[in-house]
């Protein structure tokens, strides 16, 4: 499995999946989600509701897929990250499960190529530098773990900050 790094917007990328960094209600928000939805237009917000009225939302740390509407990508996978709140609640296991379940869910849909964005360091302010630790290592011991038919993850960062520290690490 190859890993990439890029600097820019997750919504135009013609991969397989692109990764959401969603909220439990799974109705839409700001940052990545409110790009994705606004992009996608109205058929993943349908998808979402569908899922909704099935198991009414997405916990933290977990996944959930619908397609991608209108944009390049086929999937849409949402993932629930962890608001920081003092590094005491969990919030790098949780973290590294919003990596984790996406991978899974990708494979589970045999889907080859997947972008994540920078989960949880934006309205949700998981500390920067611990973030991409975890997304790193998450990604790196998932491909060294599972026997992945995945062959390409794409890390998107849309701040010089994140793209630095994760230019740094990879
Ligand atoms: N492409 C790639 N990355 C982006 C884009 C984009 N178009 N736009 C923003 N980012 P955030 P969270 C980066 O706030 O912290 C929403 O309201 C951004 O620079 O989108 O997980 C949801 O509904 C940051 O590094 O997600 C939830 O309520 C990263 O995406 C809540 O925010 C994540 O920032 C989730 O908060």
């Amino acid at each position: 499995m190859e890993i990439k790094l890029i600097s820019g917007d997750i919504t135009t990328l013609k991969v397989d999946a692109i990764v959401n960094a969603a909220n439990s209600s799974l109705m839409g928000g700001g940052g990545v989600d409110g790009a994705i939805h606004r992009k996608g237009g109205s058929e993943i917000l349908e998808a979402c509701i569908k899922i909704r009225n099935k198991q009414g939302g997405c916990d933290t740390g977990q996944a959930v897929i619908t397609t991608a509407g209108l944009l390049p990508a086929q999937y849409v996978i949402h993932t629930v990250g962890p608001v920081w709140q003092d590094g005491n609640h969990q919030e790098a296991k949780l973290l590294r499960s919003c990596y984790l379940e996406s991978l899974r869910l990708a494979e589970a849909h045999s889907l080859k190529t997947v972008a994540f964005p920078n989960i949880s360091t934006g309205v949700y302010r998981f500390p920067k530098p611990k973030a991409a630790e975890i997304a790193i290592q998450a990604v790196q011991e998932y491909a060294r773990m599972y026997q992945t038919k995945i062959e390409e993850v794409t890390f998107v960062c849309f701040d010089q900050e994140n793209f630095d520290l994760y230019n740094h690490l990879i």
